[in-house]
């Protein structure tokens, strides 16, 4: 019809993130089997319906042959993904070395890996000259299927180096960037021997968007301290052209949660899991198995609760399911067996014939087994040493409607500033601290529970992935307008 073909069509968004929403696994010379992978960022941006959307980034395959790529990105055209082809050495000096070597202890305060420190100075050059080819290689794909007027959205700490690259190829294209991991202090960020140009390569965006108010400030003293740069309440200018800084507080689909807890199989387990742990309050914790999310603190922690409350031993249990991640970095696995012997020793002091205090986990949950276990739970415990955010947190209210459990978190993880009121703050390096904690949230009156639960909950189902999305896209077309308006005045 005619009002139909007036409708402005929807704007395009290409989302570049390190990885596609869909891992590719290779099944014969030109056939991919392709496995989506729901994340928080993928949710986000399937709520978001008023754009039409488009992904941009690694399928997480070595694909080193003409035949196979051209599958590849046949497969992937269908669910609007466009594949970035990286070789095997790149993925290891970029992705291991840079990103998950350099960048993300860094930004989490962990510092370089202790024994490595020397031979990592020593690599760095090369391990960022990598960094700088990929990025390219995102901004070239990117390129190619730009069209006027789309919106380009830049996720996280892989691509720092892309939205200098976007904006050499054309001034014009509306580039915004999102940190998804915690900005740090300006003292820390000044170690990195690639300082500058990381910080100068983000101002090339025109939004650049933190989860707190914390990180946006620290990138915004790093780009004066570093760079002599002007810090304003909007941003940072740089001889009159303003970069865009704020903080966008991620959130989840929390009516995907909510609806799960409804279905039959979600019952069921949910059935299973108060049957099997009947008589013993549950306490849960579900982390990727990372460094920063502070799992020895959290087991050293329990221990100290169960040595000093002995009445309790036999009353709680605690489910720690740890995903593990990033296999091939060395201070991953050392992490693996630092856990595993912990565990085992808490099991030896105190576990009996029949029970033991802790199941651990090495591996991931499928979504309805993870629903049930968050609502069957009594306390939930978020130990991490720094977080951007941490979506577990949301994810574990989300399924308390009827439970209403305790949340205790570390007061590192950027959900403090949203779930702090509700939760049971704490520092994770502080054992003593922690231990108590436990034990108010084991004892703490239904009152009270129902009172902090309310908070959390409204929080939670108010503050979506889809808003998130939502709120940083407008806010780059808008950012953008605003400094056209400028230029002309
Ligand atoms: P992550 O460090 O991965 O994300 P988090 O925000 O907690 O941390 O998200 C983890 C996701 O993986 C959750 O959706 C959770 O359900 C799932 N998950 C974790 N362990 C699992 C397991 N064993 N089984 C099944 N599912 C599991 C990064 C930053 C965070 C930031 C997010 C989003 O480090 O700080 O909140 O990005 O920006």
């Amino acid at each position: 019809s005619q009002r139909q073909d007036e409708r402005p069509s929807k704007q395009r968004l290409l989302v570049v993130a390190n990885r596609l929403p869909v891992s590719a696994v290779r099944e014969g010379v030109e056939s991919y089997r392709l496995e989506i992978s729901v994340g928080g960022l993928v949710s986000a941006l399937l709520g978001v319906k008023e754009f039409d959307t488009r992904w941009i980034g690694w399928a997480g395959v070595n694909v080193p042959d003409d035949v196979g790529q051209r599958a590849l990105t046949k497969a992937l055209a269908e669910m609007r993904c466009i594949p970035v082809f990286l070789d095997e050495e790149i993925v290891n000096q970029y992705y291991n070395g840079y990103c998950n070597n350099i960048l993300w202890p860094l930004f989490h305060y962990l510092g370089l890996p202790q024994e490595d420190r020397l031979a990592t100075t020593r690599t760095f050059q090369s391990q960022f000259d990598a960094y700088k080819k990929a990025n390219q290689m995102f901004a070239d794909v990117v390129n190619k299927h730009y069209e006027k007027g789309d919106v380009v959205w830049c996720h996280d700490y892989h691509l720092m180096y892309l939205p200098k690259c976007l904006k050499e190829y054309n001034e014009q294209m509306k580039v915004g960037w999102f940190l998804h991991t915690p900005f740090p202090s300006s003292e820390i960020h000044r170690t990195l021997p690639s300082r500058s140009e990381l910080l100068r390569s983000v101002l090339a965006a025109d939004l650049v968007g933190f989860h707190t108010y914390d990180y946006a400030r620290h990138f915004v003293s790093a780009c004066t301290r570093i760079l002599g740069l002007e810090g304003t309440p909007e941003g940072v200018e740089d001889h009159g052209k303003l970069t865009r800084v704020a903080a966008f507080p991620i959130g989840i689909d929390s009516d995907r949660f909510i609806q799960a807890l409804e279905l039959p199989e979600v019952q069921e387990h949910m059935k299973e899991l108060k049957e099997r742990f009947a008589g013993r309050k549950v306490m849960l914790g579900v982390d990727r198995l990372d460094m920063i999310k502070g799992i020895p603190q959290k087991l050293l922690a329990f221990e100290k609760f169960l040595e000093e409350n002995s009445l309790w031993r036999d009353k709680v249990v605690l489910l720690q399911i740890a995903v593990p991640t990033r296999k091939d970095v060395p201070e991953y696995q050392k992490l693996t067996s630092q856990v595993h012997e912990i565990v085992g020793r808490i099991n030896g002091r105190f576990g009996t014939l029949t029970a033991v205090p802790i199941h651990h986990l090495d591996r991931s949950l499928d979504f309805h087994e993870l629903c049930a276990l968050y609502a069957v739970t009594d306390v939930a415990l978020v130990t991490s040493l720094r977080d951007g955010m941490n979506l577990v947190s949301y994810e574990f209210v989300a399924c308390q409607a009827s439970k209403k459990g305790v949340l205790i978190l570390s007061e590192f993880a950027g959900a403090a500033q949203s779930l702090g009121a509700g939760a049971i703050l704490v520092n994770p390096w502080n054992i003593t601290e922690v231990a108590a904690s436990i034990g108010y949230a084991l004892e703490m009156s239904a009152d009270e529970r129902e009172k902090r639960h309310q908070f959390n909950f409204k929080h939670v189902e108010t503050h979506t992935s889809q808003e998130w999305a939502a709120t940083f896209v407008s806010e780059l077309n808008d950012t953008i307008v605003e400094a056209q308006l400028r230029t002309r005045q």
